[in-house]
């Protein structure tokens, strides 16, 4: 009998056609996120799912799903996942790293450009027919090239997004870390490490690309937002939560910063009244892996990874490896 597995929302009907070869295959046809209630009742008798990063998976669910194996996510972030919940219960967990890095950080430094040089104000401006004459200092935005590059969080997109400021743009590059990387990687940065509060202050352009967790919730906040330049940009590619989307509101609306680029939020896919109202924000629905190339990547591994863990026992991109070796 072939083992049973879940695709937890729809993805590419290729993807689905080559997990089919292996398995028989459960997918949830309306494609609307299902309750933690739902998804209890679709997982019974599945030794794997396939998540897209949405659907929690903690201890409530484990015990409640006893067959379940792998969860494979088709995200590089997991914090969807209780990863020390389903180590105990002995179900791997894997994510997608990689092959999104460079899709995401051009994304990133798209935002980042976008929202210093006010694009979506502009338009705006421009459709509600309010371009009238010519003005010295319309839509004046903040310069990019030749200015300070922060970066809170030197992941691999981080490095990414470092990479595109230094060399393309003449960015001087600062970033802070859980830990600093070796000054090879720096250097192919060309980045400097700072103290956070170092980088809150001396950064023209401030971009968030750190993992979301509990030590991460409210990284910027007001106390955060009120030590950055009031010339200053900030962007988040990350994870909603990690920024204070209310505090943010407020810090744009009262200039303690220019403007910000936002393609993550709190509570997501609801979107924080108040920053709907304010117009020197740049807001995008949490597209920054959206190209079909990546997408199309990230169905993939996390399909392979269910096929080889639940073929062979060896999945591409484990979160808990310790699982495999007590096999
Ligand atoms: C995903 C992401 O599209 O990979 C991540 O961590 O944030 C995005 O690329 C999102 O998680 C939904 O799958």
């Amino acid at each position: 009998m072939l083992p049973i597995i879940l695709i937890a929302r729809a993805i590419f009907p290729e993807v689905i056609a080559k997990l089919a070869q292996h398995f028989e295959v459960a997918t949830n046809q309306t494609d609307e996120s299902w309750t933690p209630a739902q998804l209890i009742q679709n997982l019974q008798g599945t030794q794997g799912v396939f998540t897209t990063g949405g659907e929690r998976i903690d201890a409530a669910l484990l015990a409640a799903c006893p067959d379940l194996k792998i969860c494979a996510n088709m995200a590089v972030g997991y914090n969807n996942f209780d990863l020390k919940a389903m180590t105990a219960a002995g179900v791997l967990a894997t994510n997608a790293p990689d092959v999104l890095t460079e899709t995401t950080a051009d994304f990133g430094f798209a935002l980042l450009m976008a929202t210093a040089r006010r694009m979506a104000e502009a338009e705006h401006f421009l459709r509600a027919g309010l371009w009238t004459s010519w003005r010295y200092d319309l839509l004046a935005g903040a310069d990019i090239h030749g200015s300070t590059l922060g970066i809170l969080g030197m992941g691999r997109i981080g490095q990414g997004i470092a990479k595109r400021g230094a060399h393309g743009f003449g960015m001087q590059v600062i970033y802070h870390n859980r830990s600093r990387l070796d000054l090879a990687t720096e250097r192919a940065c060309k980045a400097s490490y700072v103290s956070k509060e170092e980088l809150l202050k001396a950064a023209d352009h401030l971009v968030l690309v750190l993992p979301y967790s509990a030590s991460s919730h409210h990284a910027i906040g007001a106390p955060e937002l009120a030590q950055m330049k009031p010339t200053a940009t900030l962007v988040n590619i990350a994870r909603g939560g990690i920024v204070d989307d209310a505090a943010l509101a407020m810090a744009l609306r009262n200039k303690t910063i220019a403007a910000a680029g936002l393609d993550v939020f709190e509570g997501e896919p609801a979107v924080h009244p108040d920053l709907l109202t304010v117009p020197n924000v740049v807001l995008t629905p949490h597209i920054a892996s959206a190209t079909l190339p990546t997408r199309l990547a990230m169905a993939n591994l996390a399909a392979d990874n269910l096929i080889g863990f639940l073929k062979h026992g060896t999945p591409l991109t484990p979160l808990n490896p310790e699982l495999l070796t007590k096999r």
